[in-house]
């Protein structure tokens, strides 16, 4: 537990993998912005740049007990095993349709992005598809979400960002209302279990945090996988003699350089007593997945190399821990299976265009976002 300042925000961060497992299945902290003393006496405004990340409206993202389960319902179900094998032909799909495009774009040895041309769109695709989502929408919520993310944004354009976000969602659910489709947003909108319907500001809440969650993140996962593989070429290979599973390049990647470096906030609605330290009521606690897949208590003094054969790499809490769990854990873990593997069985020879130590992150705080992956499809001449 340390202090840390958020844009000139005081809270505490965990980095004990211990410990989060303790607080994140404490019902006293709670998600609800409303609890969080800074908010309540007005210190923290809209107009600080990271509002967007915990105002985010009502939805299984910020709600806790009884009415978290009721809003994530739906979403559990639409997430769970079978129906993830429906998808599986799509994400085969889309993959192929990307890597068509980016041998075609790389063919006479040039270098393309790999970000651009196949991590970055491929998650949306997916999650359009799960939502009802047009295609034709997807370029305009990629640079919607790409700008909310960043620091470097004028938080007045983030609120307009944010603003334009709901506007479009509640048109969207009003579509899906008069014409019900076969999606995860229909079957958000539709109470077909007899229990109390979700309102509409919770479908919107929900849609927003499913597309949201379900693209920015597995771009990074499977980015980054690429690039620890490429830079630890003897584990490369390993992983193309099926030596180690793709599996174990997943969970590994999730410890060592996750999509998430800390997911903000959660608050004390009363004073939580640790062996060493008391958190006060009211604070802002933030959980720092980064550090915690390095927790050396957990993953030993080498915790800081990647090494997809580490049996501690399956206790990673990348994905969270505790009711708030990711419930598209599944869907990324199906997604970077189809898209690792595929695309290295098109390219075996797919190597970095510069030095693995130029791949920069984008300006954000919150999550592990690269800004462009440069790589040349087959071995220079
Ligand atoms: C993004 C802005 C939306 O308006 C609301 C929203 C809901 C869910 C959040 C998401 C935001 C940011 C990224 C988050 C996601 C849930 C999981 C995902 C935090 C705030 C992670 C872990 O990165």
């Amino acid at each position: 537990m340390s202090p840390i300042e958020l844009l000139g925000v005081p809270a505490w961060t965990v980095s004990s993998h211990t410990l989060a497992r303790k607080l994140l299945v404490d019902s006293r902290l709670v998600k609800n912005i409303d609890a969080w003393s800074l908010w309540q006496n007005g210190t923290v405004t809209r107009e600080w740049p990271l509002i967007g990340m915990i105002d985010a409206g009502r939805s299984m993202f910020t709600a806790d007990g009884p009415e978290h389960r009721r809003l994530r319902l739906k979403t559990n179900q639409a997430l769970n095993k079978r129906r993830l094998d429906d998808i599986r032909p799509s994400i085969e799909r889309y993959t192929a349709e990307l890597l068509d495009a980016l041998e075609e774009a790389g063919l006479g040895g040039e270098v393309v992005d790999l970000k651009a041309a196949f991590a970055y769109p491929l998650p949306m695709q997916v999650v359009s598809q799960m939502m009802g989502v047009d295609r034709a929408d997807q370029p305009m919520l990629l640079s919607s979400y790409k700008a909310f993310f960043s620091v470097l944004t004028p938080h007045e354009d983030r609120l307009r960002i944010l603003a334009e976000l709901d506007e479009y969602y509640l048109d969207l659910v009003r579509k899906k209302t008069a014409e019900p489709t076969d999606d995860l947003t229909t079957g958000l909108i539709l109470a077909d279990d007899g229990g109390e319907p979700l309102t509409e500001e919770e479908v919107v809440g929900n849609l927003k945090a499913l597309v949201a969650a379900g693209h920015e993140t597995t771009v990074s996962l499977i980015l980054c996988a690429v690039r620890a593989l490429l830079s630890n070429p003897e584990q490369l290979a390993d992983v193309l003699s099926g030596k180690v599973s793709w599996d174990a390049v997943i969970e590994e990647t999730l410890r060592w350089d996750g999509p998430v470096n800390h997911l903000l906030m959660r608050f004390p609605t009363e004073d939580i007593e640790l062996e060493d330290f008391t958190i006060p009521k009211g604070d802002g606690v933030v959980i720092s997945y980064r550090a915690i897949g390095r927790d050396r208590e957990i993953h030993g003094a080498d915790a800081d190399v990647f090494d997809a054969t580490r049996e501690t790499a399956l206790r990673n809490i990348s994905f969270g821990y505790g009711p708030h769990i990711c419930p598209g854990a599944a869907l990324a873990r199906l997604e970077a299976s189809i898209a690792l593997p595929e695309l290295f069985s098109r390219f075996p020879d797919l190597q970095l265009a510069i030095p693995v130590e130029e791949i920069h992150n984008l300006p954000v705080m919150t999550q592990n976002d690269l800004a462009g992956f440069p790589v040349r499809l087959c071995e220079g001449e």
